[in-house]
């Protein structure tokens, strides 16, 4: 593994196939001081992107792969089916031609339709697994030469801005937001995330963004606790990180996987749950746990398509159009930021959206 700079160092990783790759994942000490955060709160809960080490992030490409888990399979099809549509609504009226800025890229596998039919002048891809980062964008790299790719590998929930790079000059950005990774945020937290992208996208700029909906319990269940056990080994994946990186002692078989629909909540709460009282040592200190406490791991949010809009409209979006799967399990909504008509890169944009927008202001076009 790379080492890894303070998170306020920018160091460019060399890779072939001009791909360029940025580290800025979060230091140990700050990971140190989350963990801690995390384990003193009621009930106890860690941030969700320490889940995605390298061993996470093959955990979770093999979730996506479960007969159970339908989000990545019906969203990518979605994307795919769409592309050229989705890309017009989406860069209609911008000039000069755009970045395309995804955020949380994991293995990269969503965007290529996108980068097909937008052709934007780079691609910027956001995720916390350098492990995968790196390797992914010099693949994409020699499947799409025309188009530069930019990997930086950071906890993007925590970027005040993009760093300074030549490919985010003068340009407009779009955001690119699939995998409904926005549910595995509190609520407070996920309005503060929307808001946070529209300030790193700057004024004028669009988003689209991938939310799953909420769908029958035992369906939302399975689908986090699939009959291969590959959900509950990647949430025990995260008891092996912190044993190996915050010299802890977590005893795994001392825990067992559970994931529950909160209908109050609409999410999945997903834990590893203490099968008796114990004793754990973690960065130095003991915590107990008592028999039944659990550790969350992970909320999954569900949103309906107007729950969902209502949030993007608190945190500066305005709904322009949504997309779904003929099930109407998941959803793609393109959002344009509320107030600003002028883009990033300090071109008007004529008339944004408005008249590009169906009658009905939410068209769904399954
Ligand atoms: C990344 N995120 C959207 C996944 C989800 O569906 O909430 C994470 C996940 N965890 C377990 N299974 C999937």
């Amino acid at each position: 593994m790379l080492p890894r700079p303070p998170a306020d160092r920018t160091v460019a990783v060399p890779a072939p196939q001009h791909a360029e790759l940025l580290d800025l994942h979060p230091a140990p000490a700050d990971l140190e001081r989350l963990v801690l955060e995390g384990m003193a709160r009621q009930p106890r809960q860690l941030p969700a992107w320490l889940l995605y080490d390298a061993e996470g992030s093959r955990l979770f490409e093999a979730i996506g792969q479960q007969p159970e888990y339908g989000l990545t399979r019906q969203e990518t099809a979605l994307l795919r089916e769409r592309a050229p549509e989705l890309t017009r609504s989406l860069a209609e009226g911008i000039t000069p031609t755009p970045v395309l800025v995804e955020f949380g890229a994991g293995n990269l596998s969503k965007v290529g339709p996108l980068l097909e039919a937008l052709q934007p002048a780079a691609y910027v891809a956001l995720d916390i697994s350098l492990d995968q980062l790196g390797p992914s964008c010099r693949a994409l790299q020699e499947r799409h030469p025309a188009v530069p790719v930019l990997g930086i590998c950071c906890d993007y929930a925590d970027l005040d801005q993009l760093p300074p790079h030549s490919l985010l000059e003068g340009r407009p950005l779009l955001g690119f937001y699939p995998g409904s990774s926005l549910g595995n945020f509190d609520p407070p937290q996920a309005g503060a995330l929307l808001s946070r992208f529209a300030r790193l996208l700057g004024p004028g700029s669009r988003l689209l963004i991938g939310i799953d909906q909420p769908k029958q319990q035992e369906r939302l269940e399975a689908a986090y606790d699939d009959a291969a056990g590959v959900s509950a080994a990647f949430a025990f994946n995260l008891l092996r990180r912190l044993n190996r990186e915050l010299a802890g002692d977590f005893d795994p078989a001392a825990f067992s996987y559970s994931a529950r629909w909160e209908a109050n909540a609409n999410r999945i709460a997903m834990a590893l749950v203490s099968r008796h009282a114990q004793t754990v040592t973690l960065a130095g200190r003991r915590w107990s746990f008592t028999a039944g406490e659990p550790l969350i791991t992970e909320y999954s949010a569900k949103y309906t398509p107007e729950a969902f809009q209502a949030l993007a409209a608190e945190s500066g979006w305005r709904a322009i159009r949504r997309w779904c799967d003929g099930a109407d399990d998941l959803s793609l909504h393109l959002l344009a930021q509320a107030d600003s008509q002028m883009s990033r890169a300090g071109g008007e944009t004529p008339e944004p959206m408005q008249h590009h927008a169906d009658p009905d202001p939410l068209p769904n076009a399954p």
